[in-house]
């Protein structure tokens, strides 16, 4: 008999869920309606759970799933795990590591360059016809330039070191915060936060969520400044969202990029009205190559964990 998947978010890459469903009994947990029903009749029996990096899994579904042994998530950040929960009870969780850092460094930069120089609001102006109507050059703002900002990076895992190559190659010099210094870097180490902020025009937040929650709030805003920029291609929660809301609203910093959110998909309505921000809905691993390179990796996690075997990327064992 096939094992029991619980599959709480869709994968996107056809070739993938076909493997997964040639492989297991998959449950797509996310178009059951009664929920409750369901784990009453099937919870004994689901092995594995697929879920995404921002949904992860609470304790009170893994305490409903006695013979679970894998969480399988497709995404990197496992903040929305309890890893020691899931570890006392021998449960594996896997992320796929390494696979989505090219394309999350990438959109950073992207988003940084789209915001400072006004691309968004720029297509909107063409887009609706505004051009036309007032075409003197004056009549659309001034941007930043990027090339050569003062990029501080708050995160320096794979996706921040990413970042960095990207930024050097357009000039830019680059300080970075962690926890701690790493030795392998040449870049400048800033351990406060605030001070990073201060020496920085933009700063970009990589770092995983699990022990930086609402790290940046007004006083880090207000350290970046009125010239400065902020992006979000980690979690949402890095940032105190009320105090960021604020900053963009009232100028006391230059514009955001943001692709995460405390409470998606519900992305705070001010924002919507303000050319200073360019907003994705977390889309910074969505392409074809990272997610099937992705989903790969979730089918290898899921077949080593259920065949006994230690998982590549088990964060738990
Ligand atoms: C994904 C993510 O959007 O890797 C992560 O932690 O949040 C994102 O890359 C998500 O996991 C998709 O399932």
């Amino acid at each position: 008999m096939k094992p029991s998947i619980l599959q709480l978010n869709p994968i996107l890459i056809p070739a993938i869920s076909e493997k997964l469903h040639s492989l297991y009994n998959v449950h797509r947990y996310f178009e059951i309606a009664d929920k409750e029903a369901f784990i009453k009749e099937h919870g004994n029996s689901i092995r594995g759970v697929v879920s995404g990096g921002h949904t992860g899994i609470s304790n009170a579904l893994m305490e409903k799933l006695p013979a679970l042994e894998v969480v399988a998530i497709n995404g990197v950040g496992v903040d929305a795990v309890d890893l020691n929960y899931a570890r006392k009870r021998g449960i594996d969780v896997t992320a796929t590591l390494g696979a989505l850092t090219e394309d999350v460094a990438d959109l950073a930069i992207g988003l940084l360059i789209a915001t400072c120089r006004g691309i968004c609001s720029g297509d909107r102006v063409v887009r609706n016809g505004l051009w036309a109507k007032n075409p003197h050059p004056g009549s659309i703002p001034l941007s930043r330039r990027f090339s050569g900002m003062r990029i501080g990076i708050v995160g320096m895992g794979r996706v921040g070191r990413a970042i960095a190559a990207r930024a050097s190659a357009f000039g830019c010099p680059i300080s970075y915060t962690d926890l701690h210094a790493m030795k392998d870097l040449d870049y400048p180490f800033i351990a406060d936060l605030e001070e990073l902020a201060r020496q920085s025009d933009a700063l970009i937040l990589s770092a995983s969520a699990d022990k930086a929650e609402g790290i940046v709030n007004a006083a880090i805003l207000d350290a970046l400044g009125p010239d400065g920029f902020l992006v979000n291609i980690a979690r949402g929660k890095l940032v105190n969202e009320p105090d960021l809301v604020a900053a963009l609203a009232e100028g006391r910093i230059s514009g955001a990029g943001l692709d995460v959110f405390v409470d998606e998909p519900n992305v705070p309505e001010v924002l919507f009205g303000l050319d200073s921000v360019v907003l994705q809905a977390h889309r910074a691993s969505a392409t074809v190559e990272t997610r099937t390179a992705m989903g790969e990796m979730v089918l290898a996690s899921l077949a080593q964990a259920l065949s006994g075997q230690r998982p590549d990327n088990s964060l738990t064992r």
